[in-house]
C-alpha cells in the first residue's frame, strides 16, 4: 500500500507517529512537507514542518514543544544577543543549529532543498520518505494591521513572536505561484493508493502545500481516496492557532467547515471527532463520506491515539474504494 500525507508541523508529525504503526509492514509513506514555514535567520535556513515531521519520527523531537531538539541548550542564541543579533523571539538550539548549517551549506553547495532533506533524512531515518512541496522558496507572509498600519509579516514573526494575537487579514505563501513541485511528489501522488490530510493546519500547512501549482490537480486527479482528518474539534483547533488563519480566509473554526474549504472535488472522506457527530449529515450531503471518530491525540509520544485514528482513516478510505 502506498500511502501519501501532506503534512505540516506537530499535529502532522505526530498523526504520522501513528500512522507508522497502524500500516501493514509493505505500506510505504510518503509526505509531502510544508515549506511555507521556512525561515532565514542569521545567514541559514530553518524549515520548522521538515524538520519537525524529521525529528519527530527520528526520535529527536523536543516532546512537549512539538518542536526543536531534546536536551537542548541556548549557547549560541545568548552569544548572538550577547552581540545584539535578532531576532531573539524565535529560539533556535544549539543542536538545531547544526541542522540548519548543514542545510545551508548544502544548498549553497548547489543542492536543492529536497536532496538536502534527503540527506539530513540519513541520519534521523523518519521511516517515511519525506519530500518537500517544492524545492524553490515559497514562504507565508501575514497582513495585519500594527501601530494602525496595514502590514505584511512573516509567519513565524505572526505566529512566535506576535502568537497570533492581532487578526490576520490575508495569509499569502509569497513565491507559491512561480514554484514547482519538487521531484517525486508528482509521481508519488500518482502511484498512491490513498493520500490523507492529517489534523495541519488547514491554511498555512495543507493550503500551502496545495498552492504549488500542479499538486492540488494532481490530487483531484489521482482517482484513489482522498481523506482527511479534521484538525477543528468541538469548533476550536486542536492545537495552534489555525482559527485565527482560518477566519483570514474566511473560513469558519468548525470540522465541517474545513471539510467543505476543501471541497468535495479534493476530499473522499472525512473524519470528524466524536464530539461533532452533528456534523456528520451536512458533511455528507457536501458529497463527502464523514464518520465521527476520536481525533484527540491523547498519547502523542506512544502514539496509540494517533495509530486508532490513522486505522479509522484507512478504513474510510477502502470505504470510499469500494463505494
Ligand atoms: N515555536 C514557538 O512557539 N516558539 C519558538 O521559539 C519556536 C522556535 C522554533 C525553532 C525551530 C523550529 O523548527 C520551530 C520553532 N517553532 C517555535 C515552531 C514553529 O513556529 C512551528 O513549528 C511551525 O512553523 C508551525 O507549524
Amino acid at each position: 500500500m502506498r500511502i501519501v500525507v501532506l503534512a505540516g508541523g506537530i499535529g502532522g508529525a505526530r498523526f504520522l507517529r501513528g500512522l507508522k504503526q497502524a500500516v501493514p509492514d509493505d505500506a510505504t509513506i510518503t509526505v509531502i512537507g510544508n515549506t511555507g514555514d521556512d525561515i532565514h535567520l542569521f545567514g541559514l535556513k530553518v524549515c520548522p514542518d521538515l524538520d519537525t515531521v524529521m525529528y519527530t519520527l527520528g526520535g529527536g523531537i523536543n516532546e512537549e514543544q512539538g518542536w526543536g531538539r531534546t536536551d537542548e541548550s541556548f549557547a549560541v542564541k545568548e552569544e548572538l544577543a550577547a552581540y545584539g543579533v535578532g531576532p531573539e523571539w524565535f529560539g533556535l538550539g544549539d543542536r538545531d543549529f547544526a541542522t540548519h548549517i548543514v542545510r545551508t551549506q548544502m544548498l549553497a553547495a548547489g543542492y536543492p532543498l529536497s536532496a538536502v532533506t534527503q540527506a539530513l533524512c540519513k541520519r534521523w531515518q523518519p521511516g517515511v520518505r519525506l519530500i518537500p512541496m517544492s524545492d524553490d522558496r515559497v514562504e507565508t507572509h501575514v497582513a495585519v494591521d500594527l501601530d494602525g498600519e496595514r502590514r505584511a509579516v512573516h509567519f513565524q514573526e505572526y505566529w512566535v513572536k506576535l502568537r497570533a494575537s492581532v487578526d490576520a487579514h490575508a495569509v499569502v505563501p509569497v513565491g507559491a505561484e512561480q514554484a514547482k513541485p519538487a521531484p517525486g511528489v508528482l509521481e508519488a501522488i500518482a502511484e498512491a493508493d490513498v493520500i490523507l490530510f492529517p489534523p495541519s493546519n488547514p491554511v498555512v500547512s495543507v493550503g500551502t502545500i496545495l498552492a504549488v501549482p500542479g499538486i492540488r490537480e494532481a490530487i483531484a486527479e489521482a482517482g484513489v481516496p482522498v481523506i482527511g482528518l479534521s484538525p477543528i474539534v468541538g469548533d476550536a483547533p486542536v492545537r495552534g492557532m489555525a482559527d485565527k488563519v482560518l477566519a483570514a480566509v474566511g473560513v469558519e473554526s468548525s470540522a465541517a467547515a474545513v471539510a467543505e474549504h476543501y471541497g468535495s472535488g479534493l476530499l473522499d472522506g472525512w473524519l470528524v471527532d466524536t464530539v461533532d457527530a452533528d456534523v456528520v449529515p451536512r458533511i455528507e450531503e457536501a458529497g463527502i463520506k464523514c464518520r465521527a471518530v476520536p481525533l484527540m491525540m491523547t498519547d502523542p509520544e506512544e502514539g496509540t491515539a494517533a495509530a486508532e485514528m490513522a486505522r479509522a482513516a484507512l478504513a474510510l478510505a477502502e470505504e470510499v474504494r469500494t463505494a
